[in-house]
């Protein structure tokens, strides 16, 4: 369903929509998760995060619209595009139109400030609108360019910014309305919702009424609503809250150097992954990548103690007694990183202290004298997440084994020595060990 789709069906509904001004597409799915109904991309935000530059038509069409795209695909609600003065005349508009459509915003929205536009809260800037007659052919260029059926044009009027009046405010978003607007957008910098309440009660009410509250801030959504209004759009109360946190947590920072002296006030890591998507993509990675492409943990229970090893292992558990030149747990890390298995954990017990290899995390098993195989691998319970493999601290292997197992999709695949039998049978098994007992069926 194109976007446009879903503004016309949520505008069909009673009450007045809350829109709120994004300025990228984190902040537009933040938007979406609080609950509101739409998304405005707006020109004063994106001019500021983007570039850091006022908002004065220094953005271009393409910039914006890059950043409109990224909003439209980070979210499911209709996303509004504010494009100003439409990027230059009637001509202009059009392109403008079918490539918003593209992107798959649900409107835009056109002022009549003449090109290049200025913000209309610039106390000292120069303010001029275009003619009527102008504007009005910008409208009627737009729906003529429309492809989507349900595509929407808003028309904006500054007369009131611009100091015009009322009766010129009104003249034109009248005129907007007749030149085919969808909806009409009669902006206000008045510190109360009064002039514009004024404007509402004459208005012919022909197409929806749309108003953006940023200076006369103390005004309730059901004030605005009673008053007329069908979109209710915040603007950019999102970029102004970012910059304050940043800022105060940068301050923090700086003053203290411990990053950590800011986490009461930004988002956990895994809050950020949450947001982005990390847990879908997780799924993904399960469903669609080759076994043997995810994150995999390897358990070694290495707590035992056999006294018949001594006095080989007077001094140290089994896992570190010497293979020529290299410790068995060097030799399983090894091989284990070779199948690039990187999340490695040891229980440790007999000699614990002197099993210090890097990158390991480590478990102990202080009751190993009184506990057996399944005790110990339990000691690192916390490690059995996704794919897990469990190998004996005291065996050496040929990497290829490791490669097989991991090629494995069963639930639970074991690897057995098969020659130990032959082993026993010749007299080589060392009497006092008692092999694992796994039946195999046919
Ligand atoms: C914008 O967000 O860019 C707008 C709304 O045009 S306002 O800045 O409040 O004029
Ligand atoms: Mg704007």
């Amino acid at each position: 369903m194109h976007n446009a789709t879903k503004l016309r069906a949520a505008l069909k509904k009673p009450g007045a929509l809350k829109v709120v001004g994004a300025h990228d597409a984190l902040s537009a799915r933040l938007i979406e998760r609080a609950g509101f109904d739409g998304v405005w991309a707006s020109g004063f935000a994106i001019s500021a995060s983007l570039k850091c530059i006022p908002d004065a038509s220094f953005i271009t069409s393409s910039e914006q619209l890059e950043v409109e795209r990224n909003i439209a695909e980070a979210v499911n609600i209709p996303v509004i595009a504010d494009c100003d003065t439409g990027y230059g005349n009637a001509l202009n508009v059009m392109r403008t139109v079918n490539d918003r459509e593209r992107a798959g915003v649900a409107a835009i929205c056109i002022e009549d400030n003449v090109y290049p536009k200025r913000c209309s809260f610039y106390a000292g800037v120069r303010r001029e609108l275009i003619p009527i007659d102008e504007h009005c052919g910008k409208i009627k260029a737009a729906k003529a360019a429309q492809t989507v059926p349900d595509f929407m044009v808003i028309a904006r009027t500054e007369a009131l910014i611009a100091g015009w009046g009322q009766e010129e405010a009104l003249k034109r978003a009248e005129a907007y309305a007749e030149a085919g607007a969808d909806a009409v957008l009669i902006h206000s910098k008045s510190k109360t919702f009064d002039e514009l309440k004024t404007l509402y009660r004459a208005w012919s009410r022909r197409v929806p009424l749309v108003v953006v509250p940023t200076i006369f801030d103390q005004t309730t959504a059901q004030e605005m609503e009673q008053a007329g209004a069908k979109i209710i759009i915040y603007a950019n109360q999102p970029v102004r809250a970012a910059i304050r946190a940043m800022r105060e947590t940068l301050d923090l920072i700086r003053n203290d150097t411990r990053p950590g002296a800011a986490n009461d006030r930004i988002v956990t890591l895994p809050e950020v992954y949450d947001i982005v998507g990390v847990p879908q993509m997780e799924q993904d990675e399960k469903a669609f990548l080759p076994i043997g492409g995810e994150k995999i943990t390897a358990i070694i229970p290495a707590a035992g103690f056999e006294k018949q090893l001594l006095p080989l292992i007077e001094d140290k558990p089994k896992c570190l007694l010497d293979i020529k030149g290299k410790t068995i747990l060097e030799r399983a890390v090894a091989a284990l990183n070779e199948a690039n298995i990187k999340e490695i954990a040891v229980i440790r017990g007999y000699k614990k202290e002197a099993i210090a290899l890097p990158n390991i995390r480590y478990y102990d098993n202080d009751r190993y004298e009184d506990t057996g195989e399944l005790f110990s691998i339990f000691c690192a319970e916390p490690e059995m997440k996704g794919r897990t493999i469990v190998l004996y601290g005291d065996i050496i292997f040929d990497t290829t084994i490791l490669e097989k197992l991991l090629k494995s999709s069963a639930d639970f695949a074991l690897v057995i020595d098969l020659a130990w039998q032959d082993h026993v049978d010749r007299g080589g098994a060392p009497s006092h060990l008692n092999p694992d007992l796994v039946t195999l069926a046919d």
